[in-house]
């Protein structure tokens, strides 16, 4: 869609030729206007909402955005997917702060549709290789000791449609299949010890209660490390799209095990045989081969700010870019940002609580002279996982992937603030 096939050479020459970028600001660097008397009328005279009461405390029981966050909202793109019950739709990291995702915003992603549970009636079992089947309801599963746990959440698929070459034209698109949520819930371990999982009990197959009967096959070592049960989302219920009442959640793994709906989990001695709807996300490499169980999203970053539906509209001067760093092998180490395409790379300062299997939030402040620039953010972990070029990802998986892509991202920032995917070599 995207794709500028003439316009990459044109740039590389570009890029050889001016080393630096950026450099002082003469003058108040935000823009901050000084204020000669009347010169802002906003400021000093009286407005509407300045003389006017507004609604009491009883006109949103719920409350909403302000009406003017329109433009904060989930979207989708409607060629990717034949029909909205069976797809997907993308978080808004460009209009986001901070590192947690609203809970009105988090992607979603479901193969038939958002299930409707009333919290009384459902159930969820544990059986299979079990000294005791159990059934519980949601009363039951409040008994156990609660946890509260930050986690992000990628789909697999996530930046898939960029492997072959810049694609979509926002982060929303390009990486939006990504959410961060503190969830309250048991630990798995607490609900199988009442169980009690036999000795050959080795795998655990998860089974949602919506009308995809998606499964996946997990691992026991999983399911007694991190794996939780969880009725929360940010202080309140899950969302139906999130599952409500009950859903699966698996630190650091991709998003199609973190079964929703959840009201069943089997244990057996292997893994099971899924379906091919649910089961196709395994990486085919150029040769044929397929990479399976690649169960752990790896180091990942991507500049939310400025981006291609959130340019530079202030002009030069001080600019603030900033982004999100995640990592399903821990917390994020370090993040490197740079404004001329991967020439020079400067630290970002990463901001707000580091925690393991969640995203991060860095910010590298410049002083933008007006050139154009090529903003790349490359992330490390804290197992020393260094995010991957795309070019280096291609070179080791081929074209052919869907799945998998935590590559560097480039944004083009024309002479006027717009910005732009592509991709430099
Ligand atoms: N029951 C059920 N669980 C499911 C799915 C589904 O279709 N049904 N989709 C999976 C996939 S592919 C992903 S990426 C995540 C998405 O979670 P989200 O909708 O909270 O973003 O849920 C997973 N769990
Ligand atoms: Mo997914």
């Amino acid at each position: 869609m995207m794709k500028k096939d003439n316009f990459q050479p044109a740039r590389r020459r570009w890029l050889k030729r001016s080393l630096t970028v950026g450099g002082a600001a003469a003058g108040v660097a935000t823009g901050a206007t000084a204020l000669a008397s009347g010169s802002e009328s906003l400021i000093t005279e009286v407005q509407d909402w300045n003389r006017y009461l507004g609604d009491g405390v009883d006109a949103n029981p719920y409350g909403m955005p302000s009406k003017f966050e329109g433009e904060a909202i989930r979207r989708d793109v409607a060629w990717l997917t034949a029909d909205a019950k069976s797809s997907v739709n993308f978080t808004p990291l460009h209009k986001l702060e901070g590192i947690i995702t609203p809970n009105g915003l988090c992607f979603e992603r479901h193969h038939g549709g958002i299930a409707q549970i009333a919290p009384e009636d459902h159930r969820f079992m544990i059986n299979g290789l079990v000294d005791t089947p159990l059934v519980f309801t949601m009363e039951d599963l409040k008994r156990f000791p609660r946890h509260n746990r930050t986690y992000f959440l990628e789909c697999a698929a996530n930046s898939g449609m960029e492997w072959r070459g810049a694609q979509l034209n926002g982060c929303q698109f390009t990486h939006g299949m990504v959410h961060n949520v503190m969830y309250t819930g048991v630990m798995l371990k607490d609900i199988l010890a009442e169980a009690g999982v036999k000795a050959s009990g080795k795998w655990l197959l998860p089974e949602g209660a919506d009308p995809s009967h998606m499964t996946r096959s997990i691992p026991i070592e999983k399911a007694m490390d991190d794996c939780m049960v969880v009725f929360a989302m940010n202080g309140e219920a899950l969302r139906p799209e999130q599952g409500y009442p009950l859903r699966l959640v698996v630190p650091g793994w991709e998003g199609n095990m973190w079964v929703k709906w959840l009201r069943r989990i089997e244990i057996g001695d292997q893994p099971w045989h899924h379906r091919e709807e649910t089961s196709k996300y395994t990486d085919l490499l150029a040769d044929g081969r397929a990479r399976r169980f690649t169960w752990t999203m790896d180091i990942k970053s991507v500049i939310t700010n400025p981006s291609p539906q959130a340019p530079i509209n202030h002009g030069r001067g001080r600019t603030v870019l900033s982004g999100l760093a995640w990592s399903g092998h821990g917390t994020v180490s370090r993040v490197d940002v740079s404004i001329d395409g991967g020439r020079n790379w400067h630290t970002a300062r990463i901001d707000g609580p580091s925690l393991s299997k969640s995203v991060h939030r860095f910010y590298y402040e410049f002083d933008w002279d007006g050139r154009e620039l090529f903003l790349q953010s490359r992330a490390i972990d804290e197992k020393r996982h260094i995010q991957p070029t795309k070019q280096a990802l291609r070179e080791a998986r081929g074209e052919n992937s869907i799945y998998h892509n935590n590559a560097i991202q480039t944004w083009y920032i024309a002479k006027d603030g717009t910005a732009e995917n592509v991709e430099i070599s």
